[in-house]
C-alpha cells in the first residue's frame, strides 16, 4: 500500500503527497472511531482510488506534534531575525532556541536582512551562535543572499517558520519558492485572520523534498519555560556542554557558585555574555516559577 504525507486537510478533504502525484483523500470512517485524526504532516497509507484521489487506510506513528500551528511530524523550527528593521531581539531567539530543543525539535537560525547591514555586523550576530553549534544562515530576501543554504537546511524536513513580526518569514519563503507568492496570498485570504475558521494549516513544498507549515510556529504564548527544571536548562545552552564537566559542583547552575567553568568562559569571552545573561534571566525565571508551584 502506498504511502504519503498529508500536506493539506480542509473540510474532510485531505490533500496527500504520495509518489510526485498529490491525492484528494477522504479517511476512513474507522480512524475516527479509534481516536486516530489526521493532522497535516502525517504520514499516511492509503489506497488508490482513481486518478488523483483515494482513502486515507492508516495514520502511521508520529515523531513529534505541534498544536500552534497543528502540524504532525515537524523535524525543525527555522528561527528567524532580522539583523535590523526590527532591530534583533537575542532574548526571544535565545528562549527560542530553549523551547524548540526542549520540545525536542532541530533548529537553524536565520539572520534575515543582511542587506541592510555591513558584514562585519551580521557576522558579529551569528558568531556566538555558530560557535555553539547551532546551524546559522546569514540572508537577504531582498538581495536573494543565502537561499541556497537556506534550502539545503530545508531539504527532506518539515519545518515551521518562527520569529517576529517583520522579521521576513514571508519573504523568505517567497524568496525561496517563486511560485509561493500567490499561493501565499490565496491562503492568507482564505485564513483570513480575524475569522475563526482558521483550524488547518498547510505545508508548502519548497526545495527538493521539504516541506513547511504557512502558519508561523511558536507564538509568544508558546514560549513559557516554567515546564522546565532548573537544572536541565544548560542542556539547551549546548556552547555550555563540555564546559560543565569542569565545574567545582556536580549539578552547577553556573550562576553563584564559585569554581563555575562557564562563569570563567563567559569571563574570558569563549561563550558570549549575551548568551550566558539570558541564562542566568531564564534560569531565575525558572526557578520563581518552581516556588510558586510549591505554594498552595
Ligand atoms: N531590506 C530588506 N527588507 C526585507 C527583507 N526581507 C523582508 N524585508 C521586508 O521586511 C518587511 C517584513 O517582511 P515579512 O516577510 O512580511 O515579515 P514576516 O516575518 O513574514 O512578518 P509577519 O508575517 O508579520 O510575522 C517587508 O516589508 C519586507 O519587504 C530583506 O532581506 N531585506
Ligand atoms: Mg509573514
Ligand atoms: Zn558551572
Amino acid at each position: 500500500m502506498p504511502e504519503g504525507r498529508v500536506i493539506r486537510a480542509y473540510a474532510g478533504h485531505y490533500y496527500v503527497d504520495s509518489e510526485g502525484t498529490t491525492h484528494d483523500c477522504a479517511a476512513r470512517g474507522r480512524l475516527r472511531r479509534e481516536g486516530k485524526d489526521v493532522l497535516v504532516g502525517d504520514i499516511v497509507s492509503l489506497s488508490v482510488a482513481g486518478p488523483g484521489t483515494g482513502v486515507i487506510e492508516d495514520v502511521l506513528a508520529r515523531k513529534s506534534r505541534l498544536s500552534r500551528p497543528p502540524v504532525a511530524n515537524v523535524d525543525q523550527a527555522v528561527i528567524v531575525m532580522a539583523c535590523t528593521d526590527p532591530e534583533p531581539d537575542l532574548e526571544l531567539l535565545d528562549r527560542m532556541l530553549v523551547v524548540v530543543a526542549s520540545a525536542g525539535l532541530g533548529a537553524v537560525i536565520c539572520f534575515n536582512k543582511i542587506d541592510l547591514v555591513s558584514e562585519y555586523a551580521s557576522r558579529k550576530l551569528a558568531r556566538p551562535y555558530r560557535r555553539a553549534g547551532y546551524a546559522v544562515v546569514r540572508a537577504s530576501a531582498r538581495a536573494g543572499w543565502g537561499l541556497g543554504m537556506l534550502r539545503k537546511a530545508l531539504a527532506g524536513k518539515v519545518s515551521v517558520f518562527s520569529g517576529p513580526s517583520g522579521a521576513g518569514k514571508s519573504a523568505l519563503l517567497n524568496a525561496l519558492e517563486p511560485g509561493l507568492r500567490l499561493r501565499c496570498g490565496e491562503i492568507s485570504a482564505r485564513t483570513g485572520r480575524g475569522r475563526h475558521t482558521t483550524r488547518y494549516s498547510v505545508l508548502l513544498e519548497v526545495g527538493p523534498q521539504g516541506y513547511v507549515a504557512d502558519t508561523p510556529g511558536f507564538s509568544r504564548l508558546d514560549l513559557d519555560l516554567a515546564g522546565l527544571r532548573r537544572g536541565d536548562l544548560d542542556d539547551f545552552f549546548p556552547e555550555f556542554g563540555e564546559l560543565r564537566g569542569g565545574c567545582r559542583f556536580a549539578g552547577c547552575l553556573h550562576h553563584k557558585e564559585p569554581g563555575c567553568e562557564v562563569k570563567a568562559a563567559v569571563a574570558s569571552g569563549e561563550v558570549s555574555s549575551s548568551r550566558y545573561e539570558h541564562y542566568v534571566k531564564f534560569l531565575e525565571e525558572i526557578i520563581e516559577a518552581e516556588r510558586k508551584g510549591r505554594r498552595w
